[in-house]
């Protein structure tokens, strides 16, 4: 099983001096390990790392995916490597940065070696690149990657459990905010951690995006999910360890309902057995109803409220504790009781 990820990054892999160094989940390489360092580098190194990069590069064939924004990175074969005992695979990019795999003992690293790469050029070299620029990004593709391999593996998936865990004394909760295209994920995150909202504010989400916000009850940690058919796989893989799930819908469009509640089930059903809680949110419903005109606004929400969970067939969640509750990032409706019911379902 997978043990740990790490990557180095530097102008020059091998002035160690300056060697950025990123791990995930524990610091298993620190910059004091300048032998297991040297040696992990010196695999992918022939005194030429740049050179070699650069002629791959020049050699490419420019297909039509990469031709404009992205250049592709140039990911080198893994290479395994036992080094005092410790087992690992490593791969260079761009002769730059250098990623690696941390397994246990008796794993055999070649098993993983194709995934690996696979989930490397879909992250890097797709549309959907992932950059490894800033320290958010670095982190989200080792994240990413960590998660996608042991899921690989299959041995680490089998539930999830909901049970929120504490950073020194502050309850640390990840929540899982999906839902299709559209329906005001970001504009909800938005809205919580800084207040504010704009109509025009519309920037489909190409990737998720981690936001913290700090609430008097602990950390929430806001896994905000892009809702676009190409990305939706990737919430079978993030949803890891969450200790909540947030879907969204859009309560305005009923020409996607079907859609939306088709890919809530689909998800449902693909994690039936664990016990993580979903909170429902009907967004947008201050476009079906006068949020301002409080004596209608009552009946009309329960009327709203009661279609549905008949609609989407929320009576048959088993297993798990779920809420459905409408909202309007817009109007600023119902989204402090949204994070309270977050505390409360956890
Ligand atoms: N009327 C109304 N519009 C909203 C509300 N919430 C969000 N919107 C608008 O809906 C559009 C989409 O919002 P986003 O937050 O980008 O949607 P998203 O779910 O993150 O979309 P993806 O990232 O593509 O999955 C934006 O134009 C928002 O301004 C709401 O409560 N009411
Ligand atoms: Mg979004």
């Amino acid at each position: 099983m997978l043990k740990n990820i790490f990557l180095l990054r530097g102008k020059n892999l091998a002035d160690l001096e300056k060697l950025n160094i990123f791990n995930y989940p524990s610091s298993f390489l620190i910059i004091e390990d300048k032998d297991l360092i040297r040696k992990i580098i010196y695999e992918h190194d022939h005194g030429e790392l740049i050179q070699k990069y650069r002629h791959q590069l020049m050699n490419k064939p420019q297909n039509s995916l990469h031709s404009s924004k992205i250049t592709p990175y140039v990911i080198d074969e893994p290479i395994h490597q036992k080094i005092e005992n410790k087992n690992i695979l490593t791969t260079c990019l761009n002769g730059k940065i250098i990623i690696g795999l941390l397994f246990e003992g008796k794993d055999n690293p070649y098993d993983y070696k194709d995934y690996f790469m696979e989930m490397l050029h879909d992250y890097l070299n797709n549309e959907a690149n992932l950059l490894i620029k800033t320290e958010l990004e670095i982190e989200n593709l080792l994240i990413s990657l960590f998660i996608g391999i042991r899921r690989y593996t299959d041995e680490v998936i089998e539930e999830n459990t909901p049970e929120a865990y504490s950073f020194g004394e502050e309850l640390y909760i990840k929540v899982f905010l999906f839902g299709i295209d559209d329906v005001g994920k970001s504009s909800f995150v938005r809205r919580v951690k800084e207040g504010l909202y704009d109509d025009d504010y519309f920037m489909p989400s190409r990737e998720f995006k981690i936001d913290y916000i700090k609430e008097e009850e602990g950390l929430l940690a806001f896994w905000d999910m892009p809702g676009q058919l190409t990305f939706r796989t990737r919430w079978l893989f993030d949803q890891q360890d969450s200790n909540i799930y947030v879907y969204m819908i859009d309560m305005s469009n009923n020409q996607r309902f079907k859609e939306a509640k088709t890919e809530l089930w689909n998800f449902l059903r693909e994690f039936h057995k664990d016990k993580v809680p979903i909170l429902i949110l009907g967004n947008k419903v201050d476009k079906m109803v006068k949020l301002e005109d409080s004596q209608k606004r009552e009946t009309l929400l329960e009327i709203i409220e009661d279609e549905m969970g008949e609609l989407f067939g929320f009576s048959n969640i088993k297993n798990r504790k779920w809420k459905f509750l409408l909202t309007s990032v817009k109007k600023n409706y119902n989204i402090d009781k949204a994070i309270q019911s977050i505390f409360e379902l956890v």
